[in-house]
């Protein structure tokens, strides 16, 4: 594979260096999922797919793209409107990759959802579903670990502050899980993306020196409305409200439009809880098995539902 410009790295025909998609391959309206056998359930209810076609296969009449550095792309259309789904792996620099490298070879406003799986710090069940209106970021304070901390070892995890959801696509996707799986079974609230599993997720482990003991108490203490932990939603929230309606020109790249209402991506999330940190269980294979596929139908029927935007602020990146 041969890639030209060092810059935004890109084959000979068009394709991205980590996501390999080109102009063409992407609709406007994504779901990002982390696990690529999520993505292949979710690709089941899109249109012209044979319901009794293999389980763990992409049906043919979709297109499918697996990169080589694990990301899985499947373009299709659902009641009638074209929808990809991009299965992206695990943390907030896979989410870098995607976002970017999507906008990159996308034309016009764009939607994106993640459906992704959380930790609960509330009183949400495993197998509910949490949208999240904002989400902030956990950070190890690496500085905190080192030899000699005495410069910066204030508190062993970062919190930053939150980025907010698109209310619109938020609004949208509450109503519509409602529908999926009942009032009772979907939240509301804040999310904190970590940059670990284990350690900012405040996950005891012996074989390392973490001091996390106290971070689900001051992560309820910093926002009294976090519900959830997960790794991948704050980045996604970041990169649509820093996204420009159009390319930025040489002179103002210096002093970026980060305070401009006008964003080329609508944003929003939710995430199904597979482990219940308060009373420690974890869900069951079959109860992934049933909420996925109705939580996916909730997010496509979103997608649709949620108008992309001003389509005339063409959003066209340089040669294109
Ligand atoms: C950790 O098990 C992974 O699960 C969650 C976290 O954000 C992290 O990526 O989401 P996904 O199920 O979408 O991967
Ligand atoms: N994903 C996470 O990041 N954390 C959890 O606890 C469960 C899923």
């Amino acid at each position: 594979m041969s890639m030209s410009n060092a810059n935004f790295p890109m084959d000979a025909e068009g394709r991205t260096y980590h996501v390999g998609v080109k102009r063409g391959e992407l609709a406007n309206r994504i779901i990002t999922v982390g696990d690529p056998a999520r993505a292949i359930v979710l690709s089941r209810t899109l249109d012209g797919v044979d319901p009794s076609a293999p389980v763990k296969s992409i049906s043919a009449n979709l297109f499918s793209h697996a990169s080589h550095r694990g990301f899985l792309t499947i373009t299709g259309r659902y009641k009638g409107t074209p929808v990809s789904i991009v299965a992206i792996g695990m943390g907030v620099s896979m989410m870098d990759f995607f976002v970017r490298e999507c906008r990159a070879v996308v034309d016009g406003p764009m939607t994106i959802i993640r459906l992704g799986s959380c930790g609960s710090l509330s009183d949400a069940k495993v197998g509910d579903i949490c949208v999240p209106s904002s989400s902030y970021l956990v950070q190890r304070n690496y500085d905190y670990f080192a030899e000699d901390s005495s410069a910066s070892s204030a508190s062993p995890y970062i919190l930053s502050k939150k980025f907010d959801a698109d209310p619109e696509v938020t609004a949208t996707l509450v109503k519509n899980m409602s529908a999926q799986l009942g009032d009772n079974h979907v939240w509301n609230g804040i999310n904190a993306t970590a940059d670990s599993f284990y350690s900012s997720q405040g996950r005891q482990d012996e074989n390392f020196v973490d001091n996390n003991q106290e971070l689900f108490t001051e992560l309820v203490k910093y926002e009294p409305g976090t519900l959830t932990l997960e790794m991948e939603t704050f980045l996604l929230y970041h990169l649509a409200r820093t996204s420009t309606v159009a390319p930025l020109k040489e002179e103002s790249k210096v002093k970026a439009a980060a305070t401009s209402n006008k964003h080329s991506i609508r944003a929003g999330a939710c995430m199904m809880v597979f482990a219940q940190r308060k009373s420690n269980e974890f869900i069951s294979k079959e109860d992934v098995a049933r909420v996925e596929p109705l939580a996916g139908k909730a997010v496509f029927d979103s997608l649709v539902e949620v108008s992309l935007g001003d389509e005339s602020e063409l959003h066209a990146t340089e040669g294109s």
